[in-house]
């Protein structure tokens, strides 16, 4: 028997009142995304968003293969860097997890996933969006989020259609995530019938666009498109209103967080920013996902940025294959993954044949009074 495969690892739990050691089946599930950096903040949300799901696992005290098993996070930091992605990526390998939940990143879950795929360990990215990560064929490979071939040809759409939008800006940091939003975003707006006036590009942890703003204000944007991520966003807008580029801003997930409000100040007008969640929950689940959030609050101390209650869900729907499989070995709950079909706080959750959400949805937001607004849920 593979050693590797066989994860189930067996901790003494020196807690019973005559003091007698028991013995705990322990299940590791491991979680990465950036936890410092410009980006940390949404690392710190999605690892919060795991810290519930096993506080709320273990309270239930969950019986795998007949025993009561103790769910255990193992978290890792990989700075949104490729190559310290797939550095915690082998760490986590080596510490013979039963599954992974990340990484936030398509720059870091895409190299990631050949380490997690050659290991035979199931990883769920609750937030990395460029298709290419369920394109490679790996059967441990899945995502509870929509992609940036729905979030930029949403948005692309959008822009010509509803915004109205005549003379159309893009900038993207050139990260696996943010061009490849950008490239579907650019594709809609030209099958939209829209015009492109310019692209430009910087990278994920640039503070000055001077020059690029200013060759674009040339071209007199009504709308910039961003394909990046928040950190660099809010600055950017700031850096417009400063250059007196009047346009509306629009961006995917990436920006589309709690934290772009106070980032960008008040370079930010109401209404001026459209930007979507790759998820949504239809109206029958809203107060459900209100009341988690404020649960979240409660417990943490911190608000949702964006995808915490995806990875909440993902480590739930990991549990539940589990339970179903009665076995945390991953080659033998795989196949239950891979079918399964789980309620969750952000809607169904069952996968299609390449590891992608079933039906994904968006979520539209603008910002009003420095409040995330919501618009409207796409399918
Ligand atoms: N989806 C936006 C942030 C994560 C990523 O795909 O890089």
């Amino acid at each position: 028997m593979n050693k590797k495969l066989v994860s189930f690892a067996v901790a003494l739990a020196f807690g019973t009142a005559a003091g007698v050691a028991t013995a705990q089946t322990v299940v590791k599930i491991g979680h990465v995304g950036p936890l410092t950096g410009g980006i940390a903040h949404l690392g710190k949300d999605n690892e919060l968003g795991a810290k519930m799901a096993i506080e709320d696992l273990n309270a239930k005290k969950v019986k795998i293969g007949g025993q009561e098993v103790k769910f255990e996070l193992l978290s890792e930091d990989d700075a949104a860097d490729p190559k310290q992605g797939t550095a915690a990526a082998q760490k986590l390998v080596d510490a013979k997890v039963n599954g992974v939940i990340g990484h936030l990143n398509s720059g870091t879950t895409i190299p990631a996933s050949k380490l997690y795929h050659d290991a035979g360990i199931a990883q769920i990215s609750p937030s990395a969006t460029n298709p290419k990560y369920t394109l490679q064929g790996f059967k441990t490979a899945f995502r509870v989020v929509a992609n940036d071939g729905q979030l930029g040809g949403t948005l692309g759409r959008f822009a010509v259609k509803e915004s109205k939008a005549k003379s159309i800006a893009i900038i993207d940091d050139r990260t696996a995530y943010g061009q490849g939003v950008a490239d579907e975003f650019e594709k809609a707006v030209k099958a939209a019938g829209g015009k492109i006036a310019g692209r430009e590009f910087t990278n994920d942890k640039a503070t000055d666009f001077n020059a690029i703003l200013t060759k674009l204000k040339g071209k007199k944007p009504d709308l910039v498109f961003y394909g990046g991520m928040d950190a660099v966003a809010g600055p950017m807008m700031r850096q417009m209103k400063q250059l007196g580029i009047n346009a509306k801003f629009m961006g995917g997930d990436g920006i589309c967080t709690e934290e772009l409000a106070k980032l960008a100040g008040d370079s930010m007008a109401d209404n001026q920013v459209v930007c979507a969640e790759a998820g949504g929950v239809g109206k029958d689940k809203v107060a459900a996902m209100d009341k988690w959030k404020a649960d979240f609050k409660k417990r943490t101390g911190a608000d949702v940025q964006i995808y915490a209650p995806y990875v909440y869900d993902a480590v739930m729907v990991m549990a539940s294959a589990m339970q179903k499989a009665n076995s945390a070995d991953p080659a033998k709950y795989l196949p239950e993954l891979a079918k399964i079909s789980y309620d969750g706080i952000t809607g169904k959750i069952a996968f299609d044949a390449k590891g992608d959400v079933k039906d994904g949805a968006l979520t539209l937001y603008t910002y009003k009074g420095g409040k995330r607004s919501q618009m409207m849920v796409v399918k």
